[in-house]
């Protein structure tokens, strides 16, 4: 029987990695659509007929045809569909909800920016890497606070919201950022590392297409 989810993305994205691993922690098989996006692939017709933004990730459900954007967006989907990772009551799915929007508001965005220009994907004068990587640091300061005293940024369980913040934090390094700094971050993250389906990104992205084990 062909597995339940496709991925469609790229073995650099970060938010590909986020759904990837998202899967991988539910325990969900998926195949794996390999997107070029060195040669474009993500603004030709036939991706963009599923993916209204030409971005990757784009998750397909073919248990209900359903074609899924944005990777918080598809967290919270699988976090439905599986009942796994989604918070233990409404208090909790709201703040999932909300550390899923600041990350990418304040975090993501600056410290993915920093890692493309860093790996030469793209160009940015240095005073500008230098402001991403100044305000990536804020908010792993954010988190640092956060997290001191608690295991999990919600509730007494890893959610959707873990998943999500890993899927940038793991690329401090490549970002320009020692993650040392932040010793209640650093802790953290090993929890995710240590959780069952836990991979990491090289693992779970080829740079090609791949169908589910
Ligand atoms: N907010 C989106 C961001 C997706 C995103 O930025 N994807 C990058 C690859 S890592 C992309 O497709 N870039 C091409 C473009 O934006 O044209 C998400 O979380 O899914």
């Amino acid at each position: 029987m062909p597995a339940r989810f496709e991925l469609h993305g790229f073995g650099y994205s970060g938010p590909t990695y986020k759904v990837a691993l998202a899967l991988s922690l539910m325990g969900e098989p998926f195949d794996y659509v390999h997107v070029n996006m060195m040669e474009g692939d993500h603004k030709q017709p036939p991706h963009l007929s599923r993916q209204r933004y030409g971005q990757v990730p784009l998750l397909v459900d073919r248990n209900s045809g359903r074609h899924l954007c944005q990777s918080a967006a598809i967290l919270e989907y699988l976090a439905d569909m599986t009942g796994r990772f989604g918070g233990a009551n409404l208090d909790e799915r709201l703040q999932v909800r909300e550390w899923m929007y600041w990350d990418f508001d304040r975090l993501a965005a600056p410290l993915y920016k920093a890692r493309v220009v860093k790996a030469g994907f793209r160009q940015a004068p240095p005073e500008v890497v230098e402001d991403c990587i100044m305000a990536a640091k804020n908010a792993l300061g954010v988190l640092e606070r956060h997290l001191a005293g608690r295991a999990w940024l919600v509730g007494e369980g890893v959610t959707i919201a873990d998943i999500d913040v890993y899927g940038v934090v793991a690329f401090a390094g490549e970002a320009g950022i020692d993650a040392a700094e932040y010793p209640q971050v650093s802790a953290w993250a090993k929890r995710v590392e240590a959780l069952s389906g836990f991979r990491a990104r090289a693992d779970l992205l080829p740079m090609e297409s791949r169908a589910a084990a």
